[in-house]
């Protein structure tokens, strides 16, 4: 019997001294706080942490982005507007040269117009035509060289002041996709753009809106529209 004893003290024993072990680390102070800024990749002033676009500079009203990857617009409602259409239903043609992947955000493109509530719509034709950009009757958004620094151009046709045809063509010497990127521009922003052109709209020199004569690298706001886009379409289209 006071073999049994002798083994199970020290069980007892041990079983306090955890106790008494766990409560020490329970007391024990924080960690005093890590000093030093806090990290900003980017160096824009935005700590990582509150910055959306930790890679990029930008600004603290944006969140640490730039503008140009912000849709936001100024606020003000500038539009230019040159000849119009007398149809209702300008119409257009995919040419053979355009990207087939890019089709859909010509369209995306087209509706965004369309539902701006202007009395305009852009239609297309379902076959396809092997043509270029030229004066021949039939509006067609094509792709092909243009000189460096140009996105896409549109070559409106007119007659008495009335616009009877309009090409539009994507530049293949310049560096597109969709959804643009550090290097490429976005093809849905540009042809939203010349789509503006295609029914008679110029360009304005606020750099939020959609008319604005430049397209910036990375970035997808002038996919929409800001007040003076959309005011503009409907002074030519009442
Ligand atoms: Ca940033
Ligand atoms: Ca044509
Ligand atoms: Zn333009």
């Amino acid at each position: 019997m006071k073999t049994v004893r002798a083994v199970w003290k020290p069980v007892v024993g041990v079983l306090v001294l955890a106790a008494v072990g766990l409560a020490a680390h329970g007391c024990k102070p924080p960690d005093p706080p890590i000093l030093g800024p806090a990290p900003d990749a980017d160096n824009d002033g935005v700590v990582d942490a509150n910055d959306n676009c930790p890679s990029l500079p930008g600004e603290l009203r944006y969140s640490g982005c730039p503008w140009y990857r912000v849709d936001v617009c100024s606020g003000n409602k500038p539009y230019s507007l040159g000849a119009k259409w007398v149809t209702a239903t300008p119409t257009f043609y995919y040419a053979s040269s355009l990207p087939s992947t890019w089709r859909d955000v010509v369209d995306y493109a087209a509706s965004t117009w369309n539902q701006v509530g202007a009395k305009v719509t852009i239609k297309k034709y379902t076959t396809i035509v092997s043509l270029p950009a030229q004066k021949d009757g039939k509006s067609v958004i094509a792709y092909g060289p243009l000189p460096d620094g140009i996105g896409g151009e549109t070559r409106r046709w007119a007659l008495y002041g009335i616009v009877i045809e309009a090409d539009i063509v994507l530049n293949s010497r310049a560096a597109l996709s969709i959804g643009g990127s550090a290097t490429t521009a976005d093809v849905q922003a540009i042809m939203t753009h010349e789509f503006g052109h295609f029914l008679g709209l110029q360009h304005v020199d606020d750099r939020t809106h959609t008319m604005h004569r430049t397209i910036p690298m990375n970035s997808t706001i002038h996919r929409t529209l800001c007040a003076g886009d959309v005011d503009g379409l409907k002074k030519l289209y009442p």
